[in-house]
């Protein structure tokens, strides 16, 4: 069979909630063709599209294939995949640097465990934080930063909190010891009041999936980029080169895929930002995965949708 379109369903580790969804698998499709496998995972809670829609769109595609025609996908996952599976995967020379580890959890029991995550004393490490009482998270940021002094601290609000909010937490830290704030607020305008009254370095990830307006401010440090959600790769390539002018850092993100997105999402990252660690660490909360030791998707796991010659 040519091309194919399967389902998968991997546990995670624990419970994880997603924008306040709480999600104890995670689930995609997995696309091969004649050039290759793609992956479409929408995520709940930050896709727009939900699985079944991005299924029903993924068969009318390879239908389109099989015919010998060009699709033309609309939504970002199925266009992620599409383009995945189509693209000339040039060989590479150099390792990527490691993922930094991202820590999530409630802060009380990080607080018992924080070695745990840290005994090789990474040089950043990302924590989510505009999730549990912000005294608790400060408390628990304080703790890793006095006892690793050479760690700088990634930090994700996920947009969750308000300027002020975000204006009282980043207050209470040193700005020299957080390498970023992802996502701060969830406009821009709010971001760059809080980054400038408080010196605190920033970053940008929802808010570019988003399409919401931004411009370069002296606190602006990276681009976040997370190729599942925006889309066909142009998007992707776009940022990056807008980041390359500005000279922003560009963080390729994961969006918790299987292996075969794990992979793809690696190279994309040796392309693209070649010197930077990139936020891949999302492998830690999967159970296990799909690929069998011949690195290809293990069938065993696979769930057959579609079949065509
Ligand atoms: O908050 O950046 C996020 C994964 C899925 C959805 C949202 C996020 C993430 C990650 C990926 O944090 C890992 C990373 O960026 O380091
Ligand atoms: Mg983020």
């Amino acid at each position: 069979m040519r091309y194919a379109l399967y389902r998968y369903q991997l546990p995670f580790t624990q419970p994880l909630s997603f924008h306040g969804r709480v999600e104890s698998v995670r689930q995609g499709l997995l696309l091969r063709t004649p050039l290759g496998w793609g992956e479409i995972a929408p995520l709940p809670g930050f896709s727009q599209e939900s699985l079944a829609e991005a299924e029903t769109e993924a068969r009318a595609c390879l239908e389109q294939l099989a015919r010998g025609e060009t699709p033309a996908p609309r939504l970002p996952s199925v266009q992620f995949g599409f383009d995945c599976a189509r693209r000339h995967w040039p060989a590479q020379d150099k390792p990527l640097p490691e993922p930094y580890p991202l820590i999530q959890g409630a802060p009380q029991d990080l607080l018992k465990h924080w070695k745990e995550w840290l005994h090789q004393t990474p040089a950043k490490a990302k924590l989510k934080v505009a999730r549990y009482p912000m005294r608790d998270e400060l408390a628990l940021i304080r703790l890793l930063l006095d006892r690793r002094p050479t760690l700088n601290l990634v930090l994700d609000a996920n947009q969750g909190w308000t300027r002020e909010e975000a204006w009282a937490f980043c207050g209470h830290l040193d700005p020299h010891r957080i390498e970023y704030l992802e996502d701060p607020c969830a406009s821009f305008e709010d971001i760059a009041f809080v980054a400038s009254r408080t010196g605190m370095p920033v970053a940008l990830d929802e808010l570019l999936v988003q399409g919401k307006p931004w411009q370069p401010i002296p606190q602006l440090k990276a681009l976040v980029l997370k190729p599942m959600l925006l889309g066909a790769l142009a998007n992707s390539e776009a940022l990056v080169a807008r980041a390359r002018e500005l000279r922003l850092k560009v963080i390729v993100s994961s969006c918790f895929e299987s292996g075969v997105g794990l992979g793809q999402l690696a190279r994309l990252a040796a392309e693209w930002a070649p010197d930077q660690a990139p936020g891949l660490d999302t492998r830690r909360w999967l159970a296990s995965d799909l690929l069998g030791a011949d690195g290809e998707p293990d069938p065993a796991c696979l769930e057959t949708l579609y079949l065509r010659d």
